[in-house]
């Protein structure tokens, strides 16, 4: 989007009641590498590739972006957009694996270089927008506290570095922390999420452990920096949760949309209120996708798979269309599972496709291309381009 401003104001340095300080202070120390014993360098962007990388081959940053490492590299990089992972399956109630999501989101593209053009839109993302990789944040095996503090600081650190953070899961945990550090920026109470998932991830608690991947949602209401009623969900089926959960979600005025509802009005009228609803009590829209959302038959590589949801074409237009029309200040996408992806990364390009959805959205936006669901005339068939007078 156009609008974001510099973050204006500094995560809190002190712990909040639902989670504590990260365990290690963000590197300090402008454009040094956190590995130690690295050798100093200016801060900036690094270009980790060759002109001839194909997609499968060099070092793999997200679509070849150059690298960067800390909010020093961001700012000098001018970044637009940060994409990060968050590897982190310790909340995962179902198959596990998602740890290995971001790897896979990264690897799995086929394009290395050239153009990007959306041939939807005829817009190229990286013509218009700044994009960075910003590698992943440090996870802690077994410690859950630490790695969401960590993941939390890794989220604020590209909002301090002037950038749009979009985070690849990881589990759906990794929400809990990833949209309280945008809240932390934007002000609690201020940022909405809509949020598809065949999942409402409202649960109290998951068997007496308050972080989960099927609690976020809660966590972030219950901590105020999210409020109910500037939750809209997309996408829910199946069997859980189940009623006194149901309850609470209405009393908190979330607004959700089942897929009975998508089935009885379908998913471009459902689409619409959503988009209307992003906005209507917020002022600043983060998206959270599970790739659940989409029926497994598109994506089958996840945690927790559902039949009977929604295709990804639909939910990969929803993202375009809430980036561009909408415009969004942080995004993730998780739940990808590449041991169960079935060994054709379906689910990795997917969410990969997610992430170029919402690039190219936060770069038509820029361009003040913002009707709704906008396609190039040039691509919508020949009926739709003027016909050329004929040559005298
Ligand atoms: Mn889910």
């Amino acid at each position: 989007m156009t609008d974001i401003p510099p973050p204006s104001q500094p995560p809190p340095s002190q712990p909040s009641p639902s989670q504590p300080s990260p365990s290690q202070p963000p590197p300090t120390e402008p454009g040094s590498p956190s590995r130690p014993g690295a050798p100093p360098r200016p801060p900036g962007p690094v270009t980790v590739s060759r002109a001839g990388d194909m997609a499968w081959s060099g070092i793999q940053t997200f679509a070849k972006v150059p690298l960067c490492l800390t909010p020093a590299d961001l700012r000098a990089a001018g970044a637009d957009v940060a994409i990060g992972g968050a590897p982190w399956e310790g909340t995962a109630s179902g198959r596990t694996g998602t740890h290995l999501g971001p790897r896979a989101i990264r690897e799995c593209d086929y394009l290395s270089r050239g153009s990007w053009t959306h041939l939807d839109v005829r817009v190229d993302p990286f013509e218009h927008l700044v994009v960075c990789d910003y590698g992943d944040a440090e996870v802690l095996i077994g410690n859950t506290d630490g790695t969401y503090s960590n993941i939390r600081a890794f989220v604020a650190e590209m909002l301090e570095g002037g950038a749009i953070p979009i985070v690849l899961g990881g589990d759906h945990g990794i929400t809990w922390p990833a949209a309280t550090a945008v809240a932390d920026v934007y002000g609690h109470g201020t940022v909405g999420v809509v949020h598809f998932d065949a999942h409402a991830d409202t649960a109290p608690d998951m068997r007496g452990t308050l972080a989960g991947h099927g609690t976020p949602m809660r966590r972030l209401i219950e901590s105020g920096a999210v409020p109910g009623h500037a939750f809209v969900q997309v996408g829910l089926r199946g069997y859980w949760p189940d009623p006194p959960i149901l309850a609470w979600m209405e009393e908190q005025k979330m607004r959700t949309h089942f897929m009975a509802e998508i089935r009885a009005d379908g998913f471009d009228a459902v689409l619409d209120r959503a988009l209307s609803e992003a906005l209507d009590t917020a002022d600043h829209l983060y998206i959270s996708v599970d790739v659940d959302c989409a029926d497994p038959a598109f994506a089958p590589g996840t945690g927790t798979p559902e039949p009977g949801g929604l295709t990804s074409g639909e939910l990969l237009r929803a993202v375009r269309r809430l980036a561009a029309e909408v415009g969004a200040v942080g995004m993730d996408v998780v739940e990808v599972s590449p041991p169960y992806d079935a060994g054709n990364n379906i689910t990795a390009m997917f969410a990969n496709r997610c992430v170029l959805e919402a690039l190219t959205g936060t770069a038509m936006r820029r361009l003040g291309i913002t009707q709704p669901d906008y396609a190039d005339p040039r691509s919508l068939g020949h009926h739709a381009v003027p016909a050329q007078p004929d040559a005298p």
